[in-house]
């Protein structure tokens, strides 16, 4: 890192002024749950073990569709994108890889940017294509639509782009690509719902026999926005469809911002798991829309009741479910790096909460049609203050007993707003 950059030394008196009391609050925990059976040693190791993608476009401020405020030492370009990704990773130890977005993340030297990435000690997860917005002399506009636009040259160009991701992910040591498209209607009649569809289907197969034979494609679904009439791919329904049609490879991502209100998101994830085609998660929150809030942080009970779908289907080896975790959100009102640090940790959280579950208890009391006990079993685990286990799991990682407290008082932002000067055009924000 060329610049400022968290020392060990800090960390270290940050951790060593709440050593004692962590150590004092983890014992107490682990008796706690010793007494339901559970082994808080076993547990903080599966806590160390799990990590999720920061995307890249996350760390810079994000905007409304009315105006963005950018925030003090923004990062500039790709390589403070990454600076601010390690010192996430180096506090929270819980983000080890990187979800970059094309073209916004465009350089001349692929092989040295994964170097420099290693150098932090992160890997590259999925790439992420752009057809949602036109880019500087492109020549085809995507206002119409882009992989299913009623122009094969438009079509071309979109799927020629997504198969410039996958080379550009094979350089990263990236092994999915996730596309998203912002293609559909305004009007009742703008567009045949059917040919749309089979129009994108024939682009995705293109893209699809571009794929290497160890890579995946996530097919992230999405109601509406910024069509408001249809949208193409608008459902899990027709993302599960796609990728049944495509084949193996293909999976679909589940992004908790992109449903009807109330939907059951944590059914959709056990049906997708079903049929072998849960491929990731874009994971953030919502009240509203696609709102692209923290995660955690308006309806954390959801976010459980997902982990508990993920950890079901872990331990009774659910077939090809490996899924891909990512945050994809907007911050508009916090430092990002702030909100990033904890949602990782709310991920934590849900996921810690979710593999406490007495599932043996819970299985008796479904069988029984105990209702109430079996949701109970469920509010157990959920009602179970698990953070020093988390806390504990990011100090033995090497991270920060208190991961905001410590950020806060190592003056990181000051330092990179005097290293950073202001420039204009910072891309942000991402569905
Ligand atoms: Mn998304």
């Amino acid at each position: 890192m060329t610049g400022f950059f968290i020392s060990e030394d800090l960390l270290q008196s940050e951790n060593a002024a709440r050593r004692s009391v962590l150590d004092e609050d983890f014992a107490a925990l682990s008796r706690a749950l010793a007494r339901r059976g559970i082994d808080s040693e076993t547990l903080t190791r599966s806590v160390m073990a799990f990590g999720v993608a920061i995307p890249t476009w996350g760390v810079g401020t994000g905007g409304t569709r009315f105006a963005r405020f950018p925030g003090p030492g923004e990062p500039r370009h790709l390589f403070d994108k990454l600076e601010d990704c390690a010192t996430i990773h180096r506090l929270s130890r819980a983000t080890p890889t990187l979800s970059p977005h094309f073209p916004w993340d465009t350089t001349s030297d692929y092989a040295a940017l994964r170097d420099v990435a290693a150098g932090y000690g992160l890997a590259f997860d999925a790439v992420n294509s752009n057809t949602f917005q036109d880019q500087p002399n492109q020549a085809h506009s995507y206002k119409f639509g882009s992989l299913s636009h009623v122009d094969g040259a438009v079509r071309a160009q979109a799927i020629a782009h997504n198969i410039d991701c996958i080379t550009i992910g094979r350089q990263l040591g990236s092994e999915a690509l996730t596309v998203w498209i912002a293609d559909g209607s305004n009007f009742a009649g703008q567009s045949n719902l059917t040919q749309a569809f089979d129009r994108y289907l024939e682009s995705m197969a293109e893209i699809y026999a571009a794929l290497p034979g160890d890579w995946r494609v996530f097919l992230e679904h999405k109601l509406y926005e910024p069509a408001f009439y249809s949208t193409v791919v608008s459902d899990w329904g027709t993302s599960l469809a796609a990728a049944q049609e495509l084949g193996p490879k293909a999976q679909c991502l589940v992004d908790l911002g992109h449903h009807a209100p109330n939907v059951n998101i944590e059914q959709i994830v056990a049906r997708l798991i079903r049929f072998g085609k849960l491929g990731g998660f874009h994971f953030n929150d919502s009240k509203y829309g696609d709102d692209d809030l923290d995660a955690g942080s308006i309806e954390p009970f959801r976010l459980f009741l997902v982990f508990n779908e993920l950890i079901d289907a872990e331990l009774r080896g659910a077939k090809n479910f490996a899924p891909a975790y990512m945050l994809d959100q907007s911050h508009n009102v916090t430092d990002p790096i702030e909100s990033l640090l904890q949602s990782a940790i709310e991920l934590q959280r849900a996921y810690a909460q979710a593999l406490i579950v007495d599932r043996a208890g819970l299985a008796v009391a479904q069988a029984a049609n105990d209702a109430l006990g079996a949701h109970l079993e469920l509010k157990r685990a959920f009602t179970t203050d698990v953070s020093p286990i988390l806390a504990m799991a990011r100090l033995r990682a090497g991270g920060a007993i208190a991961p905001i407290e410590t950020y806060r008082a190592s003056n990181y932002r000051k330092h990179k707003t005097s290293e950073r000067p202001p420039v204009a055009g910072t891309s942000a924000g991402i569905v």
